[in-house]
């Protein structure tokens, strides 16, 4: 047996980079993508030195323990809250996320989310493919300006801020953001965004983009008492992580009219998805896919590979989330 250190690809990822990861490793990989179950994917990790893996597989103290030999877990993801970072790092295993590779095409996809919801794309479609397009009426699916209005942005970091970028410059937009820090006032500047606190966000914004991370602090930071505040003409947008929003209080909103629409890549317990959100008109859903082009997902995967190759050469991680002792 080789004495290369082994690692485990737990989710199909491109070819070529496992070919790259096999340069430098003994390699077992998942290519037929079977979704494993925390006990399947501990029961895989046996005798493995590293895993590169996603967003969806939960990495907490039971998992560390059933796998003594791990020493680094690689998220092919930015966001890291399937990691349970004070365990790993009590348990001395390196954490790595994907930043900045992803962080213009989720931005363009934020975008994508925000026109096909205040113009009312796929339910105007739906009507379409469903024949009832008759004749030309004067207010046949009137959605909500974009250009030219506000829009609020909950979570200012890099993706926020390409938001931003595209907002202002692109559309010449009025972007006002809220964040647990406010920008330095060159990149303030840059972005052509003005820092405000929550409820002014909540009050002012016509469309509501939400782009911050999940910490268990911020579960629910918006819920009826939220969306109360909004305006009822608003479109609130989700391509941060499910859970930030309370999807029965909005799906309840949006029954009763209370905002506009609501355009929503992530879901509290997804990938199921709450059955009333399921059954309004005025929301537009797709299924945790704003990173979703080849080309970033394979950027995505090779950020992950890198780290595990960096930190195996005794280079360090590359992307670290956690500081071992
Ligand atoms: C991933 C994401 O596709 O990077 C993130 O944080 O949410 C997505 O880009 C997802 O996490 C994979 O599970």
């Amino acid at each position: 047996m080789s004495n290369k250190p082994r690692i485990l690809i737990a989710r199909a990822i491109s070819p070529e980079v496992v070919q790259r990861l096999q340069q430098h490793f003994e390699v077992q990989s998942n290519q037929d993508d079977v979704v494993w179950s925390p006990a399947e994917l501990a029961q895989q990790l046996q005798g493995k030195d590293g895993v590169l893996t996603t967003g969806s597989q939960r990495i907490d103290a039971e998992l560390l323990t059933a796998c003594p030999q791990l020493k680094i877990v690689a998220n092919m993801a930015v966001g890291y809250n399937n990691f349970d970072v004070p365990a790993m790092t009590a348990a001395g295993v390196q954490g790595t996320n994907a930043p900045d590779v992803l962080t213009e095409t989720t931005a363009d996809f934020g975008f994508a989310l925000l026109m096909a919801t205040a113009r009312r794309i796929t339910e105007s479609e739906h009507y379409l493919r469903a024949g009832l397009w008759k004749d030309w009426h004067y207010d046949l699916f009137a959605g909500a300006e974009v250009h030219s209005s506000t829009l609020g942005i909950l979570g200012m970091g890099r993706i926020g801020q390409a938001i931003a970028r595209r907002a202002a410059y692109g559309f010449g937009m009025q972007v006002i953001y809220h964040n647990r820090s406010r920008l330095d006032a060159a990149l303030e500047a840059e972005c052509k965004a003005s820092y405000v606190g929550k409820q002014e966000l909540l009050e002012r914004a016509d469309h509501l983009m939400l782009v911050l991370p999940f910490t268990p602090e911020n579960r629910h930071t918006i819920g009826a008492a939220e969306i109360a505040r909004m305006k009822p003409t608003a479109t609130l947008i989700n391509i941060a992580r499910g859970g930030i929003v309370d999807d029965a209080a909005l799906a309840q909103a949006l029954k009763d009219g209370r905002i506009a629409a609501a355009g929503l890549d992530v879901f509290e317990g997804e990938p199921v998805v709450h059955p009333d959100l399921l059954t309004v008109p005025n929301v537009v859903l797709t299924p945790h896919i704003a990173s979703a082009t080849k080309g970033t997902r394979t950027a995505m995967a090779a950020l992950a590979a890198d780290n595990l190759i960096s930190f195996f050469a005794g280079k360090g991680p590359l992307t670290p989330v956690n500081q071992l002792a």
